[in-house]
């Protein structure tokens, strides 16, 4: 695997452009915004997974990232009608939704007392009664609480959101958000930047400037954050580069992002759901060019709970080196939008084992990618009969 670049290089069936965007690659040399087009329009299968699997080598040899962690999802009512959201309710329907209390979440909080996790990753609908005050109290409790357990809390579309009620201007907002016991932010809400995509998928929210300045703030203030880009809907591929451009800029300024995760539309339950999700191959494509595109990205995660752990597991030869958490059955936004996992959970060991089955060495990380356990020579039992997630059937999937 680590000389199939040479292979290209000199491959003269190749042809130029492609040639001299693996040389580039291949010498560190930044790939431009037409190259990236030109990777999405023409770029092989085969020939992207070589340069994507040689940048990740490059980053991070065959180490794969998973943490431990739980989400909670405040509720799922929301003030917003983005149109690829299966998760949301709108207040009028609101049997079917949830929201709730300050309690509620400290007691689901304290339901992991002593289990080793090492993360909360708290995100969910925009309501008014979840203004500034109520979060600010909530992370200060749950430091209090647990004061080792890292907080990974709020998009900028809530930030946002509840600035703009409380009247406090972003800078002062986000230096009250960390006061409060937030560690990192996720990387939710960025969808697709470009306002005509934006304002038909995401009309009203935060807009892309305002997403990118809020993550920029955070950095100043010292602290990481992560970065997302939603797919395979209504967008064009000069959107993708244009989302993933504007990232590359804001890092080469402040170094904050610390992973990129591409998340695919799933079409099940909301007002997309006549288009049709794209092909297993559109996503490999996407993840291998966001690896060769995010050059100054240390790592690419696959979320399993969304794309699916067989194709999350095929994604580890194409650029991903970090498949997210355990999760426990914490999060409904991917099982709410059709994705063929309906419950969420993986056990270490499971996580563990769809690593190592595809020839990588299993890492359990926390959230700022400190090693929490090297699984290099740990054996488990069960691992003689395993047989591995690419066997098994797709339940309730769409593709
Ligand atoms: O912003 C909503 C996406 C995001 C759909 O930072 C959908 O570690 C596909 O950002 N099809 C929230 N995607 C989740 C998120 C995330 C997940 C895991 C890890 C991290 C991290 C962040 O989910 C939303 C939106 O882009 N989303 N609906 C849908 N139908
Ligand atoms: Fe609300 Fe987020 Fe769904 Fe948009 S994606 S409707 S902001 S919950």
């Amino acid at each position: 695997m680590k000389n199939d670049i040479h292979i290209l290089l000199t491959d003269k069936d190749l042809p130029e452009r492609a040639r001299q965007i693996a040389q580039k690659v291949y010498t560190g040399e930044r790939i431009t915004e037409t190259d990236g087009l030109y990777l999405f329009e023409h770029g092989e299968l085969g020939y992207l997974g070589t340069l994507a699997n040689f940048v990740r080598e490059r980053k991070q040899g065959d180490n794969t990232y998973f943490n431990k962690n739980f989400h909670v999802e405040p509720t799922n009512l929301c003030v917003y009608t983005c149109t690829f959201c299966s998760y949301s309710r709108l207040i009028k329907q609101k049997q079917e939704g949830w929201a709730y209390t300050m309690d509620e979440m400290m007691a689901l909080i304290h339901k992991y007392d002593g289990q080793p996790v090492t993360e909360v990753h708290l995100v969910g609908g925009v309501l008014p009664q979840y203004d500034l005050k109520f979060y600010l109290e909530l992370f200060r409790r749950i430091k209090a609480h647990r004061p080792e357990l890292h907080i990974k809390a709020l998009t900028p579309v809530e930030y946002h959101y509840i600035f703009k009620k409380a009247k406090v201007s972003y800078e002062k907002g986000m230096e009250m958000v960390k006061a409060s016991g937030v560690d990192s932010l996720p990387g939710g809400g960025a969808e697709i930047f470009a306002a005509d995509v934006r304002d038909q998928i995401a009309g009203g929210k935060c807009s892309g400037e305002q997403w990118l300045r809020i993550h920029e703030i955070w950095h100043e203030l010292g602290m990481r954050s992560n970065a997302t880009m939603l797919y395979g809907h209504i967008e064009k591929y000069h959107h993708r580069i244009d989302h993933m451009e504007k990232l590359r800029q804001l890092q080469d300024k402040t170094h904050g992002f610390q992973t990129f995760i591409p998340l695919k539309f799933r079409n099940k339950d909301n007002q997309l759901s006549h288009l049709p999700e794209v092909s297993t191959i559109e996503d490999l494509k996407n993840y291998a060019i966001s690896r060769i595109y995010l050059d100054n990205f240390d790592h690419l995660k696959a979320y399993w709970p969304m794309i699916g752990r067989a194709t999350a597991q095929l994604l580890l030869a194409f650029g991903v080196d970090d498949l997210d958490g355990t999760i426990d059955d914490t999060t409904k936004i991917y099982s709410m939008a059709g994705s063929e996992e309906q419950n969420p959970s993986l056990s270490t060991q499971d996580l563990v084992r769809m690593i190592r089955q595809v020839g990588r060495r299993p890492i359990e990380r926390d959230t700022l990618y400190n090693v929490v356990k090297d699984f290099e020579g740990v054996e488990f039992e069960e691992d003689k009969t395993f047989r591995g997630y690419l066997e098994l059937p797709v339940v309730n999937g769409s593709n």
